[in-house]
């Protein structure tokens, strides 16, 4: 561990005071307080394995320094950040780009940092040294068998990769599509693609899921076999009970009512999960309630209601992740503030009067409905956020705390200022 308890012990008692004061008068305002610090408590949301260094765009990469250069690494920066917070106790995995040489060292690890492995993701949007056939015209879709089978038994890999360190999902993201109008057969595509995720389905273990993640546009521009939640639904229900859509927030087109998406996938029993992050274009992959954090509470309103009329674990039942990544701020505080914005949301959904909602909506009185859905975001649940946190262990002020005790500093120290994570 980079930080020794006692550190965090102090910044707490340090600060104790002023956070009893802010916590006694939400709790003096509404009695479901304590509820909520319970929930927030159990939700922990993965961090994934790319966003620990610094993304670059196609123009340029501006690295920070002291960023993991191995899986080991990263996992050390998880397990700070998950020391912080106590809400990041996971990690979702990219192959080739973390490729676990020796998978027991790696869970032992693991546990020594509180981490589980969440969903694995597959890579065939990229050629790979040494690859010997290209995904330069798709890969799931390719009109060359073989293409496909190269691209099946990656993903049949990744599986077995999962496997050894215990996860329990892997998300198929294809950047497969059409830069060009006649380029492809789109009837064609889609039945290549259904044959191909049909193979990896099969190589599933019992107690697995494959999360279809879906993407408007980017790499390609025409189209993309998996383009919306439409086509991604639609080769989840082909394909089986296993099979669940992932909604990436950045993977719409603009405007987008994404939170209707959300409760009608949800209702279908088909909401694998997230990739959360913000965006104010396209995939922009910003940290997560920086463009729009009403969106994402409008999002997590859905996800408590539609949870609790189908009476699942908020916690468990689905997959929580963060994909995010950029060129400007330090990883690790961007992911604490992804992670915050994430649990803020969640603790604001939770404290919706949902049953004045639910008589207001009966009544047509829009005005109410409103009313009500804005004095739950409009109300400040920091406190509720930092309590759990406490509660857990962990900091009251995580980026404080981070930058006080210079902890950038002290991974440059360690792993040198010209360092470069694995990933995009
Ligand atoms: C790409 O746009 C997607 O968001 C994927 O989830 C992708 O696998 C991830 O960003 C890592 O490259
Ligand atoms: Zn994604
Ligand atoms: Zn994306
Ligand atoms: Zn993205």
């Amino acid at each position: 561990m980079l930080l020794e308890g006692s550190i965090i012990e102090k910044h707490n008692e340090q600060r104790l005071r002023r956070h009893n004061l802010k916590l006694a008068s939400l709790q003096d305002e509404f009695p479901e307080t304590e509820q909520i610090i319970r929930q927030i408590e159990a939700f922990q949301v993965a961090i994934p394995s790319w966003a620990l260094g610094t993304g670059g765009t196609r123009f340029g990469r501006f690295s920070g320094g002291g960023e993991p250069r191995s899986l080991e690494e990263k996992m050390e920066d998880v397990g700070l950040l998950h020391q912080l917070n106590r809400a990041s106790g996971a990690i979702s995995l990219h192959i080739p780009w973390d490729v676990p040489q020796d998978p027991a060292a790696i869970r032992k690890l693991a546990k020594e940092y509180g981490l589980t492995f969440d969903a694995v993701n597959s890579n065939t949007f990229q050629d790979q040294p040494h690859q010997a056939l290209s995904y330069k015209f798709g890969s799931l879709q390719h009109v060359d068998k073989a293409v496909r089978k190269q691209a099946i038994d990656h993903n049949i890999a990744v599986i077995k990769h999962g496997v050894e360190l215990g996860s329990k999902a892997i998300t198929v993201w294809l950047s497969d599509g059409s830069c060009f109008p006649g380029q492809l057969n789109f009837r064609g595509a889609f039945e290549r693609t259904l044959e191909s995720l049909q193979e990896i389905y099969q190589a599933l273990p019992a107690d697995w899921k494959v999360f279809i993640e879906y993407k408007a546009f980017e790499p390609n521009f025409y189209s993309m076999t998996v383009g919306d939640w439409g086509q991604s639904l639609l080769y989840a229900s082909k394909l089986g009970p296993k099979a669940y859509t992932l909604v990436d927030l950045g993977h719409h087109l603009p405007n987008a009512n994404i939170e209707q998406i959300v409760a009608l996938l949800l209702m279908e029993g088909k909401l694998a999960g997230f990739h959360f992050n913000d965006s104010k274009y396209g995939d922009d992959d910003l940290t997560v309630g920086s463009i729009n954090p009403y969106q994402l509470f409008l999002i997590f309103n859905e996800l408590v209601e539609g949870m609790n009329a189908r009476n699942m674990n908020h916690a468990k039942d689905l997959g929580w992740m963060i994909d995010a990544s950029h060129n400007v701020k330090d990883p690790l505080e961007d992911l604490m503030q992804s992670v915050e914005a994430i649990l803020i949301a969640y603790a604001q959904a939770l404290l919706i009067d949902t049953a004045a909602l639910k008589q207001a909506q009966a009544a047509n009185d829009v005005v109410r409905c409103q009313e009500l859905l804005q004095a739950a975001y409009r109300t400040d649940l920091r406190p509720l956020v930092a309590e759990a946190r406490f509660r857990k262990g962990g900091a009251l002020e995580p980026l404080e705390l981070f930058r006080s005790e210079a902890l950038r500093n002290t991974l440059i120290k360690k792993r040198g200022e010209k360092t470069v994570a694995t990933g995009l």
